[in-house]
């Protein structure tokens, strides 16, 4: 690290991570070894036994991967991070480092499909119960504690609902009971909100959506609070190997660089693509955590500097109307995943939240006419020209579209900033 730790969040998106390497490049070189040699036996067993710091084999340590794990530690106010080979194996990793048979987990039950599905049916099969509560609800989760609770595991905004749990709130709950907090940042990235700083133990991310930004990269992140949990996680990792390759986390590591700019942007588009949204009498319903709307408004701006890239929302002809719309979409991909340059849209019940189950996503307010859009960085008239293009097609030709013109949506209230 070459500058000050605690310098900003968009200085150590550019600078985190760099070291002086041999020949003083500015950008971490890509080290494509599986190997690294020992200058004699007696360093290799030095290397081994951790008395010599080094490298001895890739899924071990590798100097790119570690460059890009110090500049997510750094861009969370953590003591250090893993980079994993996706956001799931980040998960995976975090559960099997924290829990084992007969422990309980709390969980938010807005999470990513397959974070939900883990923790139910895999983990639940290894002997580690699970409760899914409405995390944004601190009673509710302090009445699911257990003396055998360790872990309380929350997404927040979570996905896709954008429901926002307090990060403070609950990491005192969980404390009190001795459990610890592990937060999904992947929806805010270390630009708008740096969970450790807010009293969580643990912080994992999908680095396959704002950090590396590109939609090129399937990668995960963890990021830990002392050398203790580092050495606990780091032996887990080790055996179950979900780790990053060098190649991967050169292109997130590049990636970062532009991510507090590219938060900037997503920010100030949403917003506008929110607004448009909710005026649009096709639109039954919008969620988005700069909508003054958003049952958690006031929470999201104590906790969070930005209200993100992500918005949900609901049409009046709901699947129907919702499916007709995304195929009608030109410039907005219909594809899964988020976070990236290009502007996606997707259907959350048949889609990124199908494994759940329909009684899980109910639980979760996931109902089927959810579409769940995540904004990129094109030019924000042409997003909302496409939508406004695809939502007239998709409400023209049906009689429910005559009933809307003559009740239209209710405006609803908003803040215009990207900073809440
Ligand atoms: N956490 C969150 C909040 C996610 O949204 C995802 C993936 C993951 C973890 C898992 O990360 P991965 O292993 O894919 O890197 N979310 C996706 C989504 O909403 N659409 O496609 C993937």
């Amino acid at each position: 690290m070459n500058h000050d730790p605690l310098t900003s969040p968009d200085t150590c998106a550019v600078h985190g991570g760099v070291d002086n390497y041999q020949f003083r490049p500015v950008v971490p070189p890509i080290y494509a070894t599986s190997t690294f040699s020992f200058e004699s036996a007696a360093q290799g067993e030095a290397l081994f036994a951790g008395k010599h710091e080094g490298y001895i084999y890739s899924r071990l340590g590798n100097p790119t991967v570690g460059a890009l794990e110090k500049c997510v530690a750094e861009l969370e106010r953590g003591h250090k991070a893993f980079a994993c080979s996706s956001g799931m194996a980040a998960i995976q990793t975090t559960l099997f480092a924290l829990l084992e048979a007969g422990d309980h987990l709390i969980c938010s039950e807005a999470v990513y499909g397959s974070t939900s599905t883990l923790i139910e049916s895999i983990m639940g099969n290894l002997g580690i119960e699970s409760t899914f509560v409405d995390t944004s609800d601190l009673n509710t989760v302090r009445r699911a504690m257990r003396p055998n609770t360790k872990v309380v595991y929350v997404e927040t905004p979570g996905n896709p609902t954008l429901v926002i749990t307090d990060i403070q709130g609950i990491s005192e709950v969980a404390h009190e009971g001795g459990a610890q907090v592990v937060v999904d940042n992947t929806f805010m990235s270390p630009i708008l909100q740096q969970p450790l700083l807010c009293g969580a133990d643990i912080v994992v991310h999908s680095m396959t959506k704002f950090l590396n930004g590109h939609a090129d990269v399937v990668a995960g992140a963890i990021i830990v609070k002392d050398e203790v949990m580092y050495a606990q996680f780091r032996k887990v990792l080790n055996q179950l190997g979900g780790v990053l390759g060098p190649f991967e986390a050169f292109l997130v590591h590049r990636g970062i660089k532009t991510l507090a700019i590219r938060m900037e942007r997503h920010c100030e588009s949403a917003i506008k693509v929110a607004l448009f949204l909710a005026d649009h009498p096709a639109v039954e319903w919008v969620r988005y955590p700069g909508l003054k709307s958003h049952p958690q408004y006031e929470l999201g701006r104590k906790q969070m500097s930005g209200a993100g890239g992500l918005i949900s929302f609901g049409l009046r002809g709901e699947l129907v109307a919702g499916r007709e719309m995304m195929n009608a979409l030109r410039l907005c991909t219909l594809a899964v995943s988020l976070g990236g340059v290009e502007t996606l849209i997707q259907h959350p019940a048949t889609m990124t939240h199908a494994s759940m189950g329909r009684e899980s996503r109910k639980r979760a307010q996931i109902t089927d006419g959810l579409v769940r859009l995540s904004v990129g960085i094109e030019n924000v008239d042409e997003i909302i020209a496409d939508l406004a293009q695809a939502l007239d097609k998709a409400s023209q030709p049906t009689p429910t579209a005559k009933a809307m013109k003559a009740h239209p949506a209710p405006r609803t209230e908003c803040v215009g900033s990207k900073l809440l």
